[in-house]
């Protein structure tokens, strides 16, 4: 099927579509049985993002058991940090650990010497993947937005409150500028090398916008993210772009008018009329069903679904969930949302 033609592409290109395209944020992961086994099988995460043969695998696990609409490239947000030079690994239990940077010297270690070699495999698996998905199921690629990436960068892994991110934002501001923008450029190169693999649509993670007061984020997350899409919308106008402005609140419209993005995902605590009202006025948008209640499962989940489809389908739209989904979550939930949202 010509990419046009899907489901998921008309409905980021605003069309109101005659079914609702259904995919899950982070679908392959350790809620699947099979993602784990494929998981044990190699030596340790990241070499699963740099396998083909394991990453096309493991991407494909949740279309073969549930048929989603689309399919997103299995990777992480952290390859990048890890193609400009920095180390990076992930301990067992703990999640992603980097080695962090400490002063604005540190940045002449980083550099786009390697970008596109060390990210080839994710352009492989791309690539196969076209070849070995349903012929109408969209291929996503992604990547995490700069504020999000760069907060991994500076606090070395995950953090509470990003301490040290946002002093460093706050007291230097024109370097952590220039953190931002090494990030953006490289994030634009990597997305149009990803769609010219084969990737239909890309998304961007923005996981952790929704920690600065409205000043900052216009800095850091949207002029960011609105260079990256432009960068993008230059060399390929018809591919759209999805951004994920986690937690921005009532930011997002601005995000909606400003960012360039053709479709924005909602987070959980969104209103969905006031979204719809807001948002879906403006772009397709992408949401938002609480990933507990996927995992809670029962009626909750039931009237949450159709609350979800009867305020966002007189528009373009894609359900999803707020953030990603959870490893506790019972499969068979899964299945009983994709029977309510598909009849
Ligand atoms: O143990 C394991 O198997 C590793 C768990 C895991 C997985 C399955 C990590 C570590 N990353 C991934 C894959 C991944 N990450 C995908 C692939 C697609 C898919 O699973 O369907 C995607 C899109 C991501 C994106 C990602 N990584 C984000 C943005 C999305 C989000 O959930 O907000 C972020 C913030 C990361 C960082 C990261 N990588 C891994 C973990 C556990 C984390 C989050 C750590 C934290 O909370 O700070």
């Amino acid at each position: 099927m010509k990419t046009e033609n899907k489901l998921m592409i008309r409905a980021l290109k605003g069309e109101k579509t005659e079914r609702t395209p259904v995919w899950l944020m982070r679908q392959a992961g350790r809620f699947l049985p099979e993602y784990r086994k494929t998981r044990a099988s190699a030596d340790g995460f990241l070499d699963l993002c740099y396998s083909p043969d394991l990453a096309v695998e493991v991407t494909l696990q949740p279309i073969r058991r549930f048929g989603f609409d689309a399919s997103i490239v299995f990777s992480d947000i952290l390859v990048i940090p890890h193609a400009l030079g920095q180390k990076v690994w992930f301990e067992e239990g703990v999640g992603p650990k980097l080695e962090p940077l400490q002063s604005i010297a540190d940045l002449e270690n980083l550099n786009f010497d390697k970008l596109h070699s060390h990210l080839s495999p994710v352009y492989e698996t791309i690539g196969r993947l076209r070849e070995d998905l349903p012929k109408e199921t969209t291929l996503i690629g992604f990547a995490g937005a700069p504020w999000t990436v760069v907060s991994y960068m500076i606090e070395g892994g995950s953090s509470k409150d990003y301490a040290r991110a946002k002093t460093w934002a706050y007291s230097k501001p024109e370097e952590f500028d220039r953190i931002i923008d090494l990030v953006a450029e490289a994030t634009t190169r990597y997305l149009i090398r990803q769609i010219e693999s084969g990737a239909e649509t890309v998304q961007i993670f923005d996981s952790w916008a929704g920690v600065w007061p409205e000043f900052a984020l216009k800095r850091w997350c949207l002029e960011p993210c609105k260079k990256i899409i432009a960068g993008i919308k230059a060399v390929h106008p018809e591919v759209p772009v999805i951004l994920f402005p986690r937690g921005v609140g009532d930011s997002y419209p601005l995000f909606a008018k400003e960012s360039g993005a053709d479709a924005l995902g909602l987070d959980t605590t969104l209103s969905p009329v006031w979204a719809r009202d807001n948002i879906q006025s403006h772009v397709t948008v992408q949401g938002n069903l609480d990933p507990l209640l996927l995992v809670a499962g029962g009626s909750m989940l039931d009237q949450s679904i159709d609350s979800i489809l009867a305020t966002f389908s007189d528009g373009p739209f894609i359900f999803n969930l707020g953030h990603g989904i959870l490893p506790q979550t019972p499969i068979g939930h899964v299945e009983q949302m994709l029977k309510r949202i598909r009849g």
